[in-house]
């Protein structure tokens, strides 16, 4: 049979065994869920050493569970040198020490299935830690068994090999003296690339995935898998580069060729989740990872929104237009073969009130209560960062030494100590920029290091705002931003047109306004989001009559008609038909 024919049957199969939504979507879990991210490091402390653990996190599963989640991602919990705080593993099939034991693994694993949620691991495989075994035994000699497992290289005219730079400043080759060679780095010296067009790499990986799914986990978030794939010529920078590397590093020859393997050999044996980090792949490139036709991902994180604020450390001036335009592009160029991950924050990025909202005193809270709205009823599976449901807000960093970030202190190194940049400069961006800013601990009390530690101090300080931003206090306060988000999830849960409903915003230049709709069949939504202090009149479209406001942080039910006054930072949901 031809390949579209056998796809045909294949589809036809696939059909018959998944439901297929009234608009042509079909029905996945996955894209049902609700997905919670834990950075074990910043979550709980239960041995104080100020350290987040695994045993911290079973001791929290209540919380995760009221909140009506359905599947938690752990960032890396693997044996580290933590140079990058996990993302640079040592052993993959041991737990790293600070967080616990494979028992501890093991009974977290069992405490979330029993509580009827799922869990999925981030994979790392792009790069390990320089410690790994296979780079240790790599980096003896050339003719060394494992020499292939990384990218080495000779240099040239006594430089590097290529021009490339690393994510954490410099060249991304490092001369290792054992040999004279280069291996290759796109993050930190201490975080070696894995060389993928070694099949034996591959099935290593392969084989530490399947370790993992046999335990029962439920799927992988995958880091930086774009990048897996170089071309071994490793040509400088193409002419027209315009400094951002992530374009150049990802989307390699045989990207699609190993996911697809990696699918077949792997992921296509479970029933799991899996989504990619996507950095450095455009809109017009997702479909090629995430099309179900294609067996490759489920669904990636697409960095527009990362990018949209920012260049590495440096923050830059954003507009409402400029962020609803991205949701615009992925209803356009992603069709019902294809699903989307929605985030607004992770480990990576400042916490979002402090982003996109306003975390001062007056406006955090109904600012927050938007953005999870926002999140939560936008179209694609939702991430909720560890936090964000508190409205934990950026920490009031004032020097470097307050920064654990590996990122950070090596751009300090080689931009501000080689006077190419100004300290205040600096500071004040990364007040606005740093990944720090997320992994802070979390506010679970108003007792001494917010209940995070009984330690006298917790590895990265606590924000000093934790007595009025705790969870005991948002558990104990009906109208708390916490169960908001409860609110939200369950009923989203109840509202199939929120999940695979199609998407529409109304007024896509409005500069304060974000108004938008989802509709499926004869269920239809409209969602007021008023990004700003102030209170805005709203023309609602002429042919729409409002049946029922369902959720609002500020408005009680009313049924407005033609004009709607929003008040600062409101955000309603209204059941309209038309
Ligand atoms: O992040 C990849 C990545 O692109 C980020 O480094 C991001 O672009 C940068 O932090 C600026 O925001 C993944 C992990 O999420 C990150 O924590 C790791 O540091 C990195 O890969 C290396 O594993
Ligand atoms: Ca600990």
């Amino acid at each position: 049979m031809t390949h579209t024919n056998e796809h045909n049957s294949e589809q036809s199969k696939a059909d018959a065994r998944d439901a297929v939504t009234a608009n042509g979507y079909t029905k996945k879990w996955w894209k049902e869920a609700v997905v919670y991210q834990i950075y074990p490091r910043s979550f709980k402390d239960s041995n104080a050493d100020g350290i987040g653990d695994l045993r911290g996190i079973a001791s929290q599963l209540d919380y995760i569970q009221n909140l009506g989640v359905d599947v938690v991602w752990l960032s890396p919990m693997y044996d580290s040198p933590n140079a990058d705080n996990g993302y640079d593993i040592r052993d993959y099939r041991k737990v790293m020490s600070e967080f616990g034991t494979m028992a501890d693994f093991d009974e977290l694993l069992e405490a979330v299935k029993a509580r009827g949620m799922k869990m999925i691991l981030d994979l790392v495989v792009n790069h390990t830690s320089d410690d790994h075994f296979w780079f240790v035994e790599s980096r003896k000699a050339k003719d060394n068994p494992y020499r292939d497992y990384y990218l080495w290289r000779e240099g040239k005219d006594g430089k590097e090999p290529n021009d490339w730079v690393s994510y954490f400043s410099g060249s991304a080759w490092k001369k290792d003296d054992a040999t004279g060679e280069y291996y290759l780095h796109l993050f930190a010296e201490k975080q070696p690339d894995l060389n993928w067009d070694n099949q034996t790499v591959r099935e290593e990986v392969y084989d530490v995935m399947r370790f993992w799914l046999d335990k029962g986990i439920d799927g992988f978030r995958m880091d930086v898998i774009p990048f897996i794939s170089k071309d071994p010529n490793f040509p400088d920078f193409p002419d027209d580069y315009d400094g951002d590397y992530g374009r150049v590093y990802a989307s390699g020859a045989k990207l699609h060729d190993y996911v697809q393997e990696m699918n077949r050999e792997v992921l296509s044996k479970y029933d799991v989740m899996t989504v990619g980090e996507a950095e450095g792949v455009t809109l017009a490139e997702i479909p090629l990872l995430v099309d179900e036709r294609r067996d490759e991902l489920n669904m990636v994180f697409q960095f527009d929104v990362v990018k949209l604020d920012r260049e590495s450390w440096r923050w830059k001036s954003w507009t409402l237009p400029g962020l609803k335009a991205i949701y615009t592009r992925f209803e356009r160029g992603l069709d019902k073969h294809c699903w989307n991950a929605l985030f607004l924050s992770n480990h990576d990025n400042p916490r979002v009130v402090s982003r996109f909202g306003d975390d001062s005193p007056p406006y955090r809270m109904a600012s927050a209560k938007l953005l999870a709205m926002m999140l939560l009823t936008l179209k694609g599976t939702p991430f909720i960062y560890q936090g964000d449901e508190l409205g934990m807000t950026n920490y009031p960093f004032t020097n470097i030494a307050e920064f654990d970030d590996i990122q950070v202190k090596n751009a300090w190194q080689a931009e501000v100590l080689t006077d190419q940049v100004e300290a205040d400069d600096y500071i004040i961006n990364l007040r606005r920029t740093s990944r720090d800013h997320a992994r802070t601990p979390m506010q679970w009390d108003a007792s001494d290091n917010a209940g995070f530690t009984l330690a006298a101090k917790a590895w990265l300080a606590v924000n000093p705002n934790y007595k009025e931003i705790n969870a005991v206090q948002a558990l104990n306060d009906q109208d708390s931003i916490y169960n908001f988000f409860k609110q939200l999830i369950q009923l989203r849960k109840e509202t199939p047109a929120l999940i695979y409903g199609d998407y529409v915003d109304l007024d896509p230049q409005h500069p304060t306004i974000f108004v938008f709709t989802r509709t499926l069949e004869a269920d239809k939504y409209l969602v007021l989001l008023n990004f700003s202090n102030d209170d805005t009149t709203y023309k609602l479209p002429v042919n729409m009559r409002i049946e029922q406001l369902l959720i609002s942080n500020l408005r009680e039910q009313d049924k407005p008609s033609l004009f709607i006054n929003l008040k600062g930072w409101e955000a309603s949901l209204y059941k309209f038909n038309s």
